[in-house]
């Protein structure tokens, strides 16, 4: 069986590379000193109104805390990293008052979701072809992009495909950190791989670079605090003293990996799904402030951006404008302050209060 094991292992990794990931390891489903901050962060309420984080078994422990609660019957644990890197520069070098910026990773031509996890359904096929027949009716297998009950980072650290680094975004070597992950958990116990040593040193520019001061030490994010938190997930209204540190952020953040070392020389991704749809670089903000429902879902169709709706865009963009010193926004944030949308007029009446004492 040991042959058979090295055998199935070799063929998973092959299936990957096949399928366009750019890289794949294999780690061990069992629990590491990384899970053991898991419970700790959700204590501290680091989690926000994240609540599915939060999902607890019927002993009431924490899903995610351990692999053993939700999958008992898993042995290893599949990792597979693509690129979504595009030929486009990062938000920090972007200065225009007029543009808001979009995170690099909602660029894209289709949802990440579907993108990974159709390539990562290939990889469990020829995993599940490369058992032999006798052994097929034990074996389980399930495929996860992001909506498993899984601490992804962390199985992707302990399947070698990087180090979780300061700014808890997994980082390659070579490839850096602009990368999706998607898990396939696996009863068969196939060849883990080395974990990925840390190779942050005494750098902290992640943490410097943090306009809301969201990572609170290294290794620990507030999501509370995050720009991606508070422009995605968030609903209704921002907490005022943090609208100022979003800047022209309108949809997820990318500076504490814009300013990663690791990703100085980040190579680009030819996949086709990854490049940018026209328009989402560094996008105009009375362009998406305006968008009329049946724009966005025009614009947005298939895109990860639905996920803050309409409403979220508009709200962030309204910030944004307030953020951006620019007063020719003044007339189209009158408009906003009258909407019917009460956290996009609240918004609204806040940017026109900062642009005229900026003024
Ligand atoms: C919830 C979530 C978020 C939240 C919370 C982020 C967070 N840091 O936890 C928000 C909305 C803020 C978010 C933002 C982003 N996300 Co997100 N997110 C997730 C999701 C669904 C769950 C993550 C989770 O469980 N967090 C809980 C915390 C506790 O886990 P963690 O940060 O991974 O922390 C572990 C380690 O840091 C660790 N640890 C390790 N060493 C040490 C040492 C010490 C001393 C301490 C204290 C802790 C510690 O402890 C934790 C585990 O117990 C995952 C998918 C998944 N199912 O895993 C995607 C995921 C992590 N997100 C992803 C991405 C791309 C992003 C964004 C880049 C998107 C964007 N540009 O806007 C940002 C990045 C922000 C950032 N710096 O992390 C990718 C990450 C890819 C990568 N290269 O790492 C994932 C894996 C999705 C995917 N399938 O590709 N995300
Ligand atoms: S994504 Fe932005 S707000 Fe969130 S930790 Fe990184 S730099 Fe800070
Ligand atoms: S910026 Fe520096 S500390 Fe932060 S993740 Fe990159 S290498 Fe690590």
């Amino acid at each position: 069986m040991e042959n058979r094991i090295t055998e199935i292992t070799a063929v998973v990794k092959r299936a990957a590379e096949a399928a366009g990931f750019d890289l794949s390891g294999i780690a061990p489903a069992s629990d590491s000193r990384e899970l053991k901050h898991f419970p700790e962060w959700i204590a501290a309420g680091h989690a926000g109104e994240m609540k599915y984080l939060e999902s607890r078994d019927e002993q009431g422990e924490l899903k995610r805390g351990s692999l053993a609660r939700v999958a008992p019957w898993a042995r290893s644990v599949v990792v597979c990293a693509i690129n979504f890197n595009t030929d486009h520069p990062y938000s920090t070098q972007m200065h225009d008052p007029e543009r808001g910026w979009i995170s690099r990773y909602a660029w894209s031509r289709e949802d990440y979701h579907d993108a990974v996890l159709d390539r990562l359904k290939q990889v469990e096929a020829a995993l599940r072809l490369g058992v032999p027949s006798h052994l097929q009716p034990d074996l389980t297998t399930r495929s996860y992009v992001d909506t498993g009950p899984i601490v992804e980072r962390v199985f992707a650290k302990y399947a070698g495909v990087g180090w979780i680094g300061k700014n808890t975004c997994i980082i390659n070597q070579k490839k850096g950190s602009w990368l999706f992950l998607g898990v396939i958990l696996t009863s068969l116990e196939l060849e883990p791989d080395l974990p990925a040593p840390d190779r942050c040193g005494t750098c902290t520019r992640c943490i410097e670079a943090c306009p809301t001061d969201a990572i609170l030490a290294p290794y620990k994010l507030d999501s509370n605090r995050c720009i991606a938190y508070l422009t995605i997930e968030k609903r209704g209204s921002i907490a005022e003293d943090l609208r100022e540190g979003m800047g022209r952020h309108v949809f997820g953040c990318d500076i504490c990996q814009d300013v990663c070392p690791w990703n100085r020389k980040a190579p680009a991704s030819t996949a086709p799904e990854f490049q940018a749809r026209p328009g989402l670089v560094n996008p105009a903000l009375a362009w998406l402030a305006e968008m009329s429902v049946e724009e966005f879902r025009e614009t947005f169709r298939g895109s990860p951006i639905r996920r803050t709706k309409r409403s979220g865009l508009r709200r962030n963009a309204a910030i944004a404008m307030g953020n951006s010193g620019n007063p020719e926004f003044l007339p189209l944030l009158d408009k906003m302050a009258a909407d019917e949308d009460e956290s996009l007029a609240e918004a609204a009446h806040w940017a026109r209060s900062r642009l005229k004492m900026n003024q």
